[in-house]
């Protein structure tokens, strides 16, 4: 036990030394103290209060966890299902040879909407939407950190989800596949790629943002005492995927970002004519595009992780195994892409290389499963219907495995490539990998969210459709692949043997569609009349089942303190007590949300962060942020920057109003004798943390663009064409030393805030965003004598001086709101948490700025 009373109170030279002052960890005679009735009652008429939901329209403004998780789960549930549809269609097409049901053009935007639909509206997101949903409880959290980030995130997915997938009803949706190969992709006329590029980046940025609040929650909103290695296995692969949508979607954004500047300014970035090469799309893809089935693959088995212990009534067996293959397969799967171009005509030692590590990959995934296995096995198993969905997907994901080592070979994959036999093996990874665990994740969670109970009779109908109406319609594409079958064609000439097995998996469709029917029947049946589940249903071990029956929107009534991987079996009175409110922040003192944030490994309390509260400017922001990338898909761009502009000031505005701002107190009472700060800047904030996180994630998109230029210098021989202009190198220079001077003077302001010398702080700042502004612009005129149009050597150097612009832009924005905020006491000395997240905004793009340098002021010489 340590005690902490001896701390020293701040001192006027280090004011960010608020510690904790009292007792941690408590002893279990604090424990057993009775709680004054009276008192708890108050307190928990004042929780009610905080954390009271919006009514009636209002309703929409909410931004709790527990309500967005559930708009969240149920849109990518609808968008599932309209993906579905399409399926259907795709199948009653083939279903005979020669068929016209749909023609030629209407077939190509139904498998590209089909497969980017899946994949990209109800594969990633429905994991961040359930983690969203149950994060904070497995975490005895009240809340995520940023709530409104988690809404603004929804919000924008709703958008671009509808804007993407209506456009089928319009005739115009994108029609190249779900990868979007160029040429074909950047010749097709009509909106459709366009759609594609802009609708899903809007929504691959949604996703980000869902990442960066799902992993600074579950590193710093863990409950006391809840050490990194006892934290559910849940959380550890919330870490893993949230970390892994960092380095895959960048590479993707970056993509389309050069993508739609050839599409819309003609820009030859993957136009061979022109120094360009499809091939960088092809890899900028699948960087993306493999770890992508992982980030779909690991949260599945992240639910199985929570429903197999509950099922066995033991503790998982291998935990730390389970955790290092989670972060293993995380690591390879970075390094497999290049499987999917084994027929682009690569060098055989690629080929090889990419074999064997795709190969390899099996190895963590197996380690996973067998422990699973083993923890079956040797616990005291009652099947349940989540128990038997995991296991069903299991053995699907297993047949998909296999096929997978099969195509990771290359010469077998020179056959079966672009061929149903692919079709087979993907749907066999992504129904056992994910379709059926989400499934086996509805049925365990319903009780948990809606305290009502999913009926067994219907489960076992709708998994027994499903199962059998799967392999029905799957395992014959294998032999229709293997017999020369291509995939992507709307018809067939009969007779090649592949008639009766076409009808075959149409037939078997629909008896998936049947069993989807079910569940969705049972989904939204109404349970009025059905009673309230008791307490902990299922019998499971973690925090998430210490919830109330009936819920309270508070999560729990006090943060626990946690000693144990399976603290419902192993803290004797844990829930009574936290009933009583006998643990953390029993109160809502001041009536506004609250939440303990914790340090990273150990789980010690640091502070209390408040929590925001119902707000319309979220629904706001997103709605605009909207506008800024669906007008340009029509070529509208004066309406698209105005939205832009505005969405920009909705979000200033909201980070201006709610966060960051002094705190009435700088020091709570949060339960069990302990007084925690109120306010933390620097790397004890959770913000601080979100920005380094985001910046990761910035940081490998600008990477991406990078690669691209190295990409054509190693590999084109006219890059740079004879006589080619470059950059106007001094203009770079200033540019550079712009930048890097608002860097520095960026920092010098932050120290001298914190020494209390506010004139020198502002004026700092003001040149701060003077000289990164004159930077920007000198980058501007660097390369306005290029002309794109010509050569990929010019497209390139525009498109990094848009990418180091547009963040300068935004560096100038945020060295200007820490000026305002120091003129009007938003930022005072002692709470600077805004000019410390800046500053680390502005070390990465220090960073960019040298590197962008680099390649626009020196490549040129170098490569004359
Ligand atoms: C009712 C269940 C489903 C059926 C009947 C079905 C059927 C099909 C068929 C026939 C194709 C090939 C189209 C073609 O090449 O002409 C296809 C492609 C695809 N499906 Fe599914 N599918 C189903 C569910 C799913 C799910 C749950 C996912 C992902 C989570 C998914 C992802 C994909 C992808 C990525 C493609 C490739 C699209 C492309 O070639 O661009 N499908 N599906
Ligand atoms: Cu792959």
């Amino acid at each position: 036990m340590t005690d902490r009373e001896e701390t020293p109170p701040p001192s006027g030279k280090e004011p960010d030394q608020r510690a904790p002052v009292g007792p941690y960890p408590p002893t279990e005679a604090m424990l057993a103290e009775p709680v004054d009735p009276a008192l708890s009652a108050a307190q928990t008429a004042r929780l009610k209060k905080a954390w009271e939901t919006p009514k009636g329209w209002r309703y929409w403004s909410a931004v709790n966890n527990t309500e967005v998780g559930v708009w969240y789960s149920l849109t990518a549930l609808c968008f599932m299902l309209l993906a579905g549809l399409m399926a259907l269609l795709i199948r009653l097409q083939l279903a005979v040879p020669e068929n016209d049901l749909v023609s030629a053009d209407r077939f190509n935007q139904l498998f590209t909407m089909h497969g980017s639909a899946m994949m990209f509206l109800f594969a990633v997101p429905i994991f961040e939407a359930i983690s969203i949903l149950i994060l904070p409880a497995l975490l005895g959290a009240r809340d995520m950190p940023f709530p409104r980030l988690s809404a603004f995130g929804y919000w924008c997915f709703l958008i671009g989800g509808i804007f993407v997938i209506s456009s089928i009803f319009f005739d115009i949706a994108p029609r190249a596949g779900w990868f979007m190969y160029p040429p074909l992709a950047t010749e097709d006329p009509g909106p459709g790629s366009d759609i594609w590029l802009l609708g899903l980046s809007f929504i691959e940025v949604a996703s980000i943002a869902a990442a960066v609040e799902l992993i600074v929650g579950s590193l710093k909103c863990r409950p006391p005492g809840m050490r990194v290695n006892i934290m559910p296995l849940y959380a550890w692969y919330v870490m893993v995927v949230g970390g892994m949508i960092l380095f895959a979607f960048p590479p993707l954004i970056a993509g389309d970002f050069l993508f739609e500047l050839e599409r819309s300014l003609d820009w030859p970035f993957f136009d061979p004519t022109r120094g360009g090469d499809p091939m960088l799309w092809q890899h900028l893809f699948w960087i993306f595009g493999h770890p992508e089935v992982y980030i779909v693959f690991l949260p599945s088995i992240a639910i199985a992780a929570m429903v197999v212990p509950t099922v066995a009534r033991r503790p998982i067996l291998g935990y730390s195994w389970i955790v290092l293959s989670a972060v293993g397969t995380g690591f390879l799967s970075f390094g497999l892409w290049v499987h999917h171009m084994f027929t682009t005509g690569l060098p055989n030692i690629s080929l090889g290389f990419f074999s064997a590590a795709s190969q390899a990959v099996v190895i963590p995934t197996g380690i996973q499963i067998f422990a699973f296995l083993a923890t079956l096995m040797v616990g005291r198993v009652k099947v349940n219907l989540p128990m038997l969905w995991i296991a069903g997907g299991l053995a699907i994901f297993t047949a998909g495995g296999l096929t997978g080592v099969m195509l990771a070979i290359a010469p077998f994959d020179f056959q079966a490539h672009d061929s149903y036999f692919v079709v087979a093996h993907l749907h066999y990874t992504l129904f056992g990998g994910m379709v059926f665990p989400i499934i086996a994740g509805v049925y365990y969670f319903f009780p948990f969210i809606r305290k009502k109970m999913l009926s067994e009779k219907l489960g076992k109908w709708a998994f027994w459709l499903i199962f059998i109406g799967f392999n029905m319609t799957f395992l014959p594409m294998h032999l229709t692949g293997l017999l020369g079958m291509p995939r992507r064609i709307y018809a067939y000439p009969g007779g090649l043997g592949w008639d009766w097995l076409n009808m075959l998996s149409t037939v078997a469709s629909f008896v998936i569609a049947a069993g989807f029917a079910v569940f969705v029947f049972d989904l939204i049946r109404p349970k009025t009349k059905q009673p309230q589940i008791p307490r902990n249903p299922w019998g499971g071990g973690t925090l998430e089942w210490s919830h109330d029956v009936p819920e309270e929107a508070w999560g729990v009534r006090s943060i626990p303190h946690i000693t144990s991987r399976y603290p419902l079996w192993d803290q004797p009175k844990l829930v009574e007590r936290m009933d009583a409110g006998r643990y953390y922040l029993p109160d809502a003192s001041e009536e506004t949300r609250e939440t303990i944030i914790t340090s990273v490994i150990d789980a010690e309390p640091l502070y209390i962060q408040t929590v925001t509260g119902p707000t319309w400017k979220t629904l706001w922001a997103a709605g605009f942020t909207g506008g800024c990338f669906i007008f340009p898909t029509f070529g509208f761009y004066e309406p698209a920057v105005a939205c832009g502009i505005i969405a920009a000031c909705f979000i200033i505005w909201w980070l201006w109003s709610d966060t960051a701002w002094p705190p009435k107190e700088e020091m709570k009472d949060a339960g069990l004798g302990l007084r925690l700060p109120t306010y933390a800047s620097g790397p004890k904030s959770v913000g601080w943390w979100a920005m380094w996180i985001t910046m990761l994630g910035d940081a490998t998109a600008f990477s991406s663009v990078i690669f691209g230029f190295f990409f054509y210098w190693t590999a084109k021989e006219d890059f740079p064409p004879e006589g080619a202009a470059g950059p106007t190198g001094w203009l770079v220079l200033l540019a550079v030393v712009g930048i890097l001077a608002g860097w520095a003077l960026s920092l010098l302001a932050r120290n001298r805030n914190r020494a209390g010398d506010l004139s020198t702080t502002r004026i700092a700042l003001g040149v701060a965003a003077v000289a990164t502004a004159i930077g920007g612009a000198s980058l501007v005129f660097s390369v306005l004598h290029l002309d794109g149009k010509e050569h990929v050597y010019p497209a390139v150097m525009s498109a990094i001086t848009i990418w180091i612009v547009a963040h300068a832009a935004v560096a100038v924005v945020m060295q200007l709101y820490c000026l305002a905020g120091s003129v009007f006491g938003k930022m005072t000395p002692r709470h600077d948490a805004d000019i410390w997240n800046v500053t680390l905004f502005l070390h990465f793009h220090a960073i960019s700025v040298l590197v962008a340098g680099g390649v626009m002021g020196l490549a040129p010489m170098v490569l004359s």
